[in-house]
């Protein structure tokens, strides 16, 4: 990553699915304008999710997932599904490639589902369209009630839905182009307003009115990758779709005041990486500074000298977790304290559950397995922790024999029920779905979740005072050790 991008887990992440030939990889050529994916008519070309970050307008940074066909069959083709079915648990959005000249099949429907039990908004890009008769198309194919969809799912976007589906086939063009001049539009195949809708049939776009449908998860769109038909018109529909806005999240900054004076606790030893900050650093002090508020970065041997010699008191001392012990320590009690990963929590959505999790270190037994789980595969500082020094830690403070295994990057077990813990990394580089999905598979699966911050704040007994900068969850905890 450069320094100048976007980390991938603040990316919108868009997956392409559908059957094998449809055209997903060809249509994730089309969009991307890049040779992103090997395009072959032999069925399960695409035998791995193919990954690329990229600035696509309009959407802005975005991850393009090209995924493998999910009517695979046989025990590889098996394989190959469970991988797609994977990136569904990253996905923030998804496109539904199906073939045109064949419609929907019960594999397509069954990702229909997937997407509405996920919550993941889609859109359906009917390709090959100029395989169709005369490049008309059959609308009514693809509506609502035709699918069996629910009600407001599945629309096809059409500016005018009596004229097309009065249509005869092969006359699509003329008479929307004809209705259009009637209302003294343009016919255009550049850029069209999604927002007002637009009639997308074939070869023709037309710019919609404000009465016109929306786009709505669920909407269909005819595409051709071989002829490029619609590209930008899909990208429109897709970009229709992810710029709902979420609230605006923070790590940090939400919390300070301008003016305020914060010290960030980076210890530099040889499992830092070489001549940068990590992101959740990097990612603390921007959102400080957009606070108004000063950041002071010091390593963990000058914490003290610094806090004696600075005029004024911070607010506030973030830590790194693995130095959490010393830092309490040398912080004089009524300042506040916390760590990166414990904001990192927060902002990923799972500090609740973290710190609810991180009572069953209370209960662990002799022989009870516990799964140490990391987002990326290359972060010698995160698996120095998570290898060595939280294990360690953790069986001093429980006196068990604890059996410790590990999963990182994006393979994580589906079935946690082996477990008695699942202790996660902070997640910087998984994107919020992501997060939210693996903690709520260990909730589903009734096994505790929580992470290494949290982990280390409790082992080094100072849990209630790292949380408080949450005053809900500092009363939750002391009522948990009233009990
Ligand atoms: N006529 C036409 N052919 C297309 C179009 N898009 C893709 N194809 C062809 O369909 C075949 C399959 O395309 P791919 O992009 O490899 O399909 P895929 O869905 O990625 O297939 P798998 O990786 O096997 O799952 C290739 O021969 C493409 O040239 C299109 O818009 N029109
Ligand atoms: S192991 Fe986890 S916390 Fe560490 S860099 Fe990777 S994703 Fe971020
Ligand atoms: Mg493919």
């Amino acid at each position: 990553m450069g320094l100048n991008d976007t980390p991938s887990g603040e990316r919108v992440h868009i997956g392409f699915f559908g059957r094998r030939n449809s055209g997903k990889s060809s249509l994730v050529n089309a969009v991307t304008g890049q040779e992103m994916s090997l395009v072959s008519d032999t069925l399960g070309t695409t035998t791995d999710p193919v990954s690329k970050a990229m600035e696509l307008l309009p959407l802005g940074p975005v991850v393009i997932i090209d995924t493998p066909g999910f009517d695979d069959v046989g025990e590889l083709g098996g394989q190959r599904v469970r991988r797609a079915r994977q990136i569904l648990n990253r996905a923030d959005m998804a496109v539904l490639v199906i073939d045109a000249t064949v419609g929907m099949t019960d594999s397509d429907r069954q990702l229909v589902r997937i997407f509405e039990e996920k919550e993941i908004p889609y859109i359906v890009a009917a390709n090959k369209c100029d395989l169709l008769e005369g490049g008309a198309v059959p609308v009514p194919q693809y509506t609502a009630a035709a699918q069996g969809m629910p009600a407001g799912q599945g629309n096809t976007i059409v500016q005018n839905p009596d004229a097309v589906q009065t249509t005869p086939a092969g006359q699509d063009n003329a008479i929307a182009q004809e209705a259009s001049a009637a209302q003294g539009e343009e016919t255009t195949q550049e850029k069209s307003d999604v927002q007002n809708a637009t009639v997308v049939r074939g070869e023709a776009v037309v710019q919609g009115e404000a009465s016109s449908p929306k786009v709505t998860s669920g909407s269909t769109i005819y595409v051709s990758a071989l002829h490029g038909t619609n590209i930008y018109e899909l990208k429109e529909c897709m970009a229709a779709l992810t710029g709902v806005k979420k609230e605006e999240k923070r790590l940090v900054g939400d919390m300070l005041e301008a003016g305020d004076l914060v010290i960030l606790v980076i210890p530099i030893d040889e499992s830092a990486p070489k001549g940068r900050l990590i992101l959740p650093q990097q990612q603390t002090i921007r959102d400080i500074l957009e606070a108004g508020a000063a950041a002071v970065c010091v390593k963990d041997t000058e914490l003290k000298l610094t806090l004696d010699r600075l005029g004024a008191r911070p607010r506030l001392v973030i830590t790194d977790s693995q130095a959490f012990g010393r830092v309490s320590k040398e912080t004089p009690g009524d300042i506040l304290l916390t760590s990166f990963s414990i904001l990192m929590a927060r902002y990923k959505g799972f500090l609740d559950t973290a710190v609810k999790g991180a009572a069953k270190l209370e209960r662990l037994k002799d022989g009870d397995r516990i799964l140490v789980a990391e987002g990326c595969t290359h972060h010698r500082q995160c698996e120095d922790i998570g290898t060595v020094k939280l294990p360690g830690w953790l069986r001093k403070y429980t006196g068990k024999e604890l059996v410790f295994e590990s999963s990182s990057g994006r393979s994580f077990p589906e079935d946690l029920s082996p477990y008695a813990l699942v202790l996660h990394c902070g997640g910087c580089m998984l994107n919020e779905r992501e997060m939210l999905y693996r903690m709520k598979c260990a909730e589903d699966q009734g096994v505790a979740f929580t992470n290494y911050g949290i982990a280390i704040a409790q082992v080094h007994g100072i849990l209630k005072r790292s949380l408080s900068l949450f005053p809900e969850l500092a009363a939750m905890l002391a009522e948990r050790q009233r009990v």
